[in-house]
Order: structure tokens, then sequence, then C-alpha cells
């Protein structure tokens, strides 16, 4: 019996010591294993700072605004044995109507394949000088994403002097009170000529299938002599927001090799404009065929390529004033997504989870052409799927070889090795 009385007493004296020790221990000063959701209380590095106000959240794997993007060939289209003479690109976004989606892109059928831009002095009526030359606006459906089955024109380029006489490209959808309208690329010269310069123009329809009636002149001006929009006005992305038609667009600015890419923004109340410039244009500093989406209150981005903030995805919570939410990699080029509440201006933005984008040149120089492929991804507040959250991916080897030294580099870089004393 005493023993059992001793071993008792010892260990409650033990229990009260490890109690009287934690109490003494002193407060974490150190940043927590368990890494907070929410800003610590403790002086942080710039890095740790960023991870808490720049993104959604500190893991990218809870981040709605992160996402791997998977692709997937397309079923219903040809492309002449991917010799060059049909290239299609440029998808708009998605919508759902009478019970399918619908999608519009540059389709270019020419008898040769493009010369190039620094060729554009030879393109002729029948030759194109870059892969969206002589091209026309035409528009596919499907029933569920993968298949689709291609309508045909939209529209087609006008007769010589009308605007857009030499290629209409690069369109995108806006549905409004019941009507619908695509804004699109109108060139009068062969691009490439003097860069890739045209202003905006838009046919409206009361249907999907059209018939499309192009208004006369261009409904986005180009800016004024000397502004970072003077030449181009590209890839324009009509959205409603704000009970307002916000058109994103695209212009290139400053000299090639060092010029910038990155969307800005026209708002106005009717489809025809007048749309006003928005103060703080350009909007962005890098993208290239921004891809836009409401997304909460506000408005996410993809920015593929071109400039410090290539692959990212970004949002703005007024649509205006864009912030990096997630870095990501292999993004979807040119992305024409679904966007579900495109035009419904609600406020309460869902996000996307897939659409098409497009593959230039699948295969070499000489056949030049751009082909059409699905993406998935999860950016969406309604979809979960942690397959589209990862940070570590594990690409073939060939991946990586694809993106060798040239040559030239490489002789270049041996004779470097070979001088160092
Ligand atoms: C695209 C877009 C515009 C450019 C050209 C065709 O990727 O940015 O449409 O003019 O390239």
């Amino acid at each position: 019996m005493r023993t059992v009385w001793f071993i008792l007493l010892s260990f409650l004296l033990v229990s009260c010591e490890d109690t009287d020790k934690l109490s003494k221990e002193k407060p974490l000063t150190s940043y927590p294993w368990d890494i907070p959701q929410t800003k610590p209380e403790r002086p942080l590095s710039s890095a740790m700072e960023r991870l808490y106000d720049n993104y959604l959240t500190p893991r990218p794997e809870d981040n709605e605004l992160y996402s791997n993007f998977k692709f997937t060939h397309l079923e219903g289209f040809d492309y002449n044995g991917h010799n060059g003479t049909i290239s299609r690109r440029d998808p708009s976004k998605i919508i759902f109507e009478n019970g399918k989606y619908y999608v519009w892109y540059t389709k270019r059928d020419t008898p040769v394949p493009p010369i190039g831009a620094k060729n554009a002095e030879h393109a002729t009526d029948t030759i194109p000088s870059t892969d969206w030359d002589l091209s026309d606006i035409w528009y596919a459906t499907s029933d569920d994403g993968f298949t689709w089955q291609e309508q045909g024109a939209a529209i087609e380029r006008p007769e010589k002097p009308k605007q857009g006489w030499r290629s209409v490209t690069t369109t995108d959808i806006l549905k409004w009170q019941g009507k619908y309208y695509l804004y699109f690329q109108a060139f009068n010269e062969a691009s490439g000529k003097k860069g890739d310069h045209c202003p905006v123009s838009m046919a409206y329809s009361d249907s999907p299938n059209g018939p499309w009636t192009t208004v006369e002149g261009v409904v986005i001006e180009n800016g004024e002599p000397g502004s970072w929009d003077q030449f181009s006005i590209h890839d324009p992305y009509p959205l409603v927001y704000n009970g307002k038609i916000y058109i994103y667009y695209k212009a290139a600015y400053g000299e090639r090799p060092e010029y910038l890419l990155g969307a800005g923004l026209a708002i106005a109340d009717n489809p025809l404009g007048p749309f006003k410039k928005h103060p703080l244009n350009p909007l962005f500093n890098s993208g290239h065929e921004t891809t836009l989406f409401p997304f909460k209150e506000g408005m996410a981005a993809l920015i593929t390529s071109n400039g410090n903030e290539s692959n990212t995805i970004q949002y703005a919570p007024d649509g205006v004033n864009f912030g990096i939410a997630s870095v990501t990699a292999l993004m979807p080029k040119a992305a024409g997504p679904f966007v579900p509440d495109a035009f419904t201006s609600n406020g309460n933005g869902r996000g996307i989870t897939w659409g098409l984008s497009h593959f230039y040149n699948g295969g070499s120089r000489s056949k030049v052409h751009t082909m059409l492929a699905r993406f998935d991804a999860d950016l969406s507040l309604d979809f979960n799927e942690p397959a589209f959250k990862q940070t570590r991916r594990f690409l073939p080897k060939e991946v990586y070889f694809s993106q060798g030294l040239n040559n030239e580099l490489k002789e270049k870089r041996k004779t470097e090795a070979l001088a160092v004393e």
C-alpha cells in the first residue's frame, strides 16, 4: 500500500513540475512550424510579408486564383496535314447559347503558308505576311467542349477599301441586352508592313448564328500620336462590369525588341461606343493576349507571356488596379475561357474551369500555322480539384532540351570558356 501511495505522489509532483515549466516557457520568437493562415504579429521578411499581402492564401493549394493548366487536343478541326495553309487562332471567350457552346476565332485558309512579318513587302492578295494576315472570323459549336463542329464564317473581310479589307482577326464576343456583338481587329494593310497596326471594328447580330452586320468605321480609336496605343488596339476583350461595357485591349508600345505589351481598358454604356479610355491605362505592365473574367467583386486576369510579370494570375478588386495573385507556368496562350457570368455584372464573379487556347506553329518554320486546343484549370470558387493545384511538376526532359542553345550560341559559349585564363 505504501508503495502505491509513493508512486502516485511522485507522479503528481512530476506533472505539476511540467505544468510549471510550460507556463514559464518563453513565447515563441521564431516563425511557427504550423503555417499561420493569417499574417502573424511579428517582424517578417519582405518575402513573408508578400506571402500574406499579395496572395489570397499563403498556400497555393488553397489559393482560388492558383492553377495548373491541362491541355487536350480537340476533335473536329482539319489543318490540311498541318502544312501551314490552314490556321485557327485567338479563340474568343466561350458562351453557352441555344443548348451549346459557341466560340469564334481567326481562320486563315490560304494557298501558301505565311512568309513572315519581315517579308511583308512581298505579301500579295493570296500570299499572307503573318499567320493572321488574309484571315476571316469563323465560329464553331460544341456539346461537350471537346468535339467541335465548324459552322462557317461569321465575318468575312469586306471589299477594299472598307475597314478590315486585308484581314479581320482576333475577335471576342459581348452579349448585351439580348443582342450579340463581335469586336475584332480590322487590318487595312498586310501585318508586318508597318508593325502590326490596326484599329478595332465591331459587328452585331440578333443571334450567335448570325447574320452579322459590321458597323462603318472603327469602334475603339487608336490613341493620340505619341501615346502608348497610337498604332495598335489588339485583342479586344469585352465583359460587363459595374453595369457597363468594359473592353480590355492590348497595345504593343515602345520600339521592338524592347517594347512592352499589356492591356488597357475602354468603357462604354453602348456597344457602339463612344468608348472612353481609362485614365490609368495601361493597366498591366506585362501580358500578351490578356484573358479576363469576373472574380468575386473584381476582375481576374491571365498574364501569360511578355514582360516582368509573365506567368502570373492577377486580381483587381476594382477591375482596374491589378496585383499578382499567383505565379504559375505553362499557361494557355490567347486563352478564350468559358465565362458563364461574363455579362451578368452581379459583383460575384465565380471564375473559370476550362476554355480554348492556341498553339503556334505545330511544326517547322516553313509550315507556320496555329491550332486550337482545350485547356482545363481550377480558377473557380465553385470547383475544387487538387490535381490543378500542384506547384512541383515533373516535365519530360525533352521539354527542357527543346529549349537548347542554338549552334551559334553554343560555339560562343565554348569560345568564352576556352578564353578564361
Ligand atoms: C495575336 C494577338 C493579335 C495580334 C496577333 C493577332 O496573338 O495579340 O492578334 O495582332 O497576335
